[in-house]
């Protein structure tokens, strides 16, 4: 017998919706629709980058000053708040000489330049951290930080922050710093490379989380350069984690950012995860095959791959192809809610070996 068998139980529901109660066996039934796991949160979509970028120059018109506001546009998913339900992202153009002024907020965040230079900096508590083109800059949770174009070119960058989740989780804070640009340390890079380097102060406490990393695309380069020839996971290719350099975890707390090569006529093998990514495409060209809708993409372009959709990646081109993403893994690992399909893929494969137990006896 089934609770639609019994007699009386609707009237009941309802008698015990107005007194403000509700009976398990309506979560029962809500149960019964997820077996097999959740329903994607929004749709497998992609941002092309000419269109973007139209808009873009066509903000720059309509919205003179950029501004605390931002000249951010944010690539909305059709089927949910936010580019997925815990991430926006988005591309923010500012004009030569603009200042988008100092703020703070408890959404993390960060920026991967697209078009940058050595005169594109965000300042981010105090450090000036320069984006040049694929550079990524960290703005964590509550870090003051502006953004100032000194180069004599509008210039172009991602933005990522976890949305959705601070909403979800109804925490946000946000403070304007009151003026636009907020007071920088001294020597460039000395705060980080005293309190984040191999040497530090003994007699202080160690900052592990929010610390205003900038990865340098160039290093990041170097290390694809030195991996290519890896067999790498069967489901991302050559993938690399941006790690914590103090903890070697996730690059936030909330939010890990992978930068993946795939090999020309390279085909991944399908999976799907709990968790959600955000792509941009560095260089190359592919598809991107989502719950069986096929996102082709270029130089450039943005997509978004939804939680708990089957997907598998192609290099269609005579090139390598570089994808740079931010996923919430961290997020439903801390909560113990990381799931994938068919198998467990990440940090499974054994370290490689010392040399000396390579041997033969
Ligand atoms: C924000 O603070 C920035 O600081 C960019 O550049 C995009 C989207 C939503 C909320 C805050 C920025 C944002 C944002």
């Amino acid at each position: 017998m089934s609770t639609a068998e019994i007699s009386g139980l609707r009237e009941f529901d309802v008698e015990l919706e107005a007194a403000n109660l509700r009976g398990q066996w309506i979560y029962d039934e809500m149960l019964e629709s997820v077996v097999g796991g959740p329903r994607p949160a929004g749709v497998p979509f992609l941002w092309r980058w000419q269109d973007v970028h139209a808009k873009l120059r066509k903000s720059c018109d309509v919205m003179p000053e950029s501004l605390t506001a931002r000249r951010n546009l944010s690539f909305i998913n059709p089927d949910t708040r936010g580019t997925t339900h815990t991430m926006n992202m988005g591309m923010q153009m500012l004009k030569p000489g603009e200042i988008a002024y100092a703020h703070r907020h408890t959404m993390a965040a960060l920026r991967f330049a697209i078009q940058g230079g050595p005169g594109l900096v965000t300042v981010v508590d105090g450090e000036p951290c320069q984006m040049d083109s694929y550079d990524l800059v960290l703005t964590p949770r509550w870090t003051w930080h502006d953004h100032e174009n000194a180069t004599s070119e509008n210039v172009v960058w991602l933005d990522v922050l976890d949305i959705g989740l601070v909403l979800g989780l109804n925490v946000p804070f946000y403070e304007p710093y009151g003026e636009k640009r907020q007071p920088q340390r001294e020597n460039l890079g000395e705060h980080l490379a005293d309190r984040g380097g191999l040497l530090r102060p003994a007699w202080e406490q160690v900052k592990t989380a929010n610390f205003p990393y900038r990865y340098p695309w160039r290093d990041v380069e170097r290390q694809l350069q030195r991996m290519a020839g890896l067999a790498g996971s069967p489901y991302d290719g050559v993938v690399l984690r941006y790690a914590n350099p103090v903890t070697g975890g996730s690059t936030m707390p909330t939010l890990d950012c992978w930068v993946q090569l795939l090999r020309p006529g390279q085909r991944t093998e399908a999976h799907r995860h709990t968790s959600s990514a955000v792509y941009f495409v560095v260089r190359g060209e592919g598809t991107t095959v989502v719950d069986e809708v096929e996102l082709d993409w270029g130089p450039h372009d943005s997509f978004v791959v939804p939680n708990w959709s089957t997907h598998h990646f192609v290099n269609r081109s005579a090139q390598d192809a570089v994808l740079f993403s931010v996923n919430d893994i961290p997020t439903l690992k801390a909560l113990d809610l990381y799931y994938e399909e068919p198998e467990l893929s990440l940090g499974v494969q054994p370290f490689p070996p010392v040399p000396g137990n390579l041997r033969s006896r």
